[in-house]
């Protein structure tokens, strides 16, 4: 059922607080969500996991609003990994509040775009998403949603799950790549955007009576 049907048959819709700039807290969940990162990096925070370190340090990487290339208006995020140790993922995160919704479980959909600077048929690096009630720290928490260089330009990527959400709890959302081959890249990411509705209860399946 499309969302617009929901709201109109009265069921409570409910997606994500757009957030603001430097916001440390995480924003509470009321309307639609989309970051197109143009006047700022949204509240998202980049952050890293490399399994060997320390004994492998330093990672070579970083994450930053850029004018280079745009999906969706002047700006995106240049995310730039050596893949030197043939291994390390980075991503930008960030918590949402969730205390405006009843206890329950939300099926969360994330959607972004990454851009690869070339199609490759090999040594594409994998895409990874989060989505969960903790601060993802591992690149063993994320799931692989996709490759890079798929095409040569922007690609969308989506990944959804049904979370158990608490008033108390933040909704933590994470997206980015890993590298699995020795050399240093740059990738580009833009506009996400992220919908939070119930998850809808199985339907029990109809009983069948065997007619004699
Ligand atoms: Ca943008
Ligand atoms: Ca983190």
């Amino acid at each position: 059922m499309s969302l617009l049907k929901m709201a109109a048959m009265g069921v409570p819709v409910i997606l994500l607080a757009q957030g603001s700039e430097g916001q440390s807290n995480p924003v509470s969940i009321a309307t639609a969500y989309s970051e197109s990162f143009e006047t700022g990096m949204g509240g998202w925070m980049p952050d890293h996991h490399l399994a060997c370190e320390p004994a492998c340090w330093p990672l070579s990487w970083h994450i930053v609003r850029s004018p280079t290339r745009a999906y969706h208006g002047a700006y995106s995020l240049d995310c730039y990994l050596n893949g030197d140790h043939d291994d390390g993922t980075i991503w930008v995160e960030r918590p949402f509040q969730t205390s405006a919704l009843a206890p329950g479980s939300y099926k969360v959909s994330l959607l972004f775009y990454l851009w690869s600077d070339s199609y490759s048929h090999v040594n594409r690096w994998p895409v990874v998403a989060f989505l969960g009630s903790a601060d993802p720290e591992r690149e063993d928490q994320f799931a692989i949603i996709g490759q890079t260089n798929m095409v040569a330009g922007w690609k969308q990527y989506s990944y959804s799950r049904v979370v158990s959400l608490k008033p108390t709890q933040a909704l933590w959302v994470a997206f980015g790549f890993g590298a699995t081959w020795e050399v240093p890249r740059t990738y580009a990411m833009d506009m996400v955007r992220i919908t939070v509705e119930p998850a809808r209860a199985r339907r029990a399946q109809p009983t069948r009576h065997h007619e004699r």
